[in-house]
Order: C-alpha cells, then sequence, then structure tokens
C-alpha cells in the first residue's frame, strides 16, 4: 500500500525547476513518483511508505528550493 506525500515548494518558476525538484525527490528511497505543478508548487509524493518530511526538505534543497 502507497502513502502520499504533499509538500508546497516555494522559488519554482519553470519546468526545468519542476524537473530539478522531481529528480532529487526521486532519489529518495521508496519513492515512486513524483507530480509537480509549478504554478502552485504542489508537490506530490507517492511513496512505498510514508517519508520522512525532513528527507523531503533536504532533497528540495538540494535542487535549490525550499519547503515551505
Ligand atoms: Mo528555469 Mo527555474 O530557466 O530556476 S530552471 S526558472
Amino acid at each position: 500500500m502507497s502513502t502520499t506525500t504533499t509538500v508546497t515548494v516555494t522559488g519554482m518558476t519553470c519546468g526545468h525547476c519542476a524537473a530539478s525538484v522531481r529528480e532529487e525527490i526521486s532519489e529518495i528511497a521508496g519513492v515512486e513518483k513524483v507530480d509537480v505543478d509549478v504554478a502552485s508548487g504542489r508537490v506530490d509524493i507517492t511513496s512505498a511508505a510514508p517519508l520522512d518530511p525532513a528527507a523531503v526538505g533536504a532533497a528540495v534543497a538540494e535542487a535549490g528550493y525550499r519547503v515551505q
């Protein structure tokens, strides 16, 4: 049974921003799917088990953005 985590990421303004965030979050263990909406900053992450919010924040920071 998968679980979904939704976060809001600030600072993304184009599709390349979204791709960077998606790639970094995809590297977290157990992540199966990452949907990024640039306009709203909404990021929906599907994973095998609940994610550590700190790991999500670190991945987003690695991409150069922030979790609101
Ligand atoms: Mo597009 Mo996003 O040129 O930081 S990558 S604005």
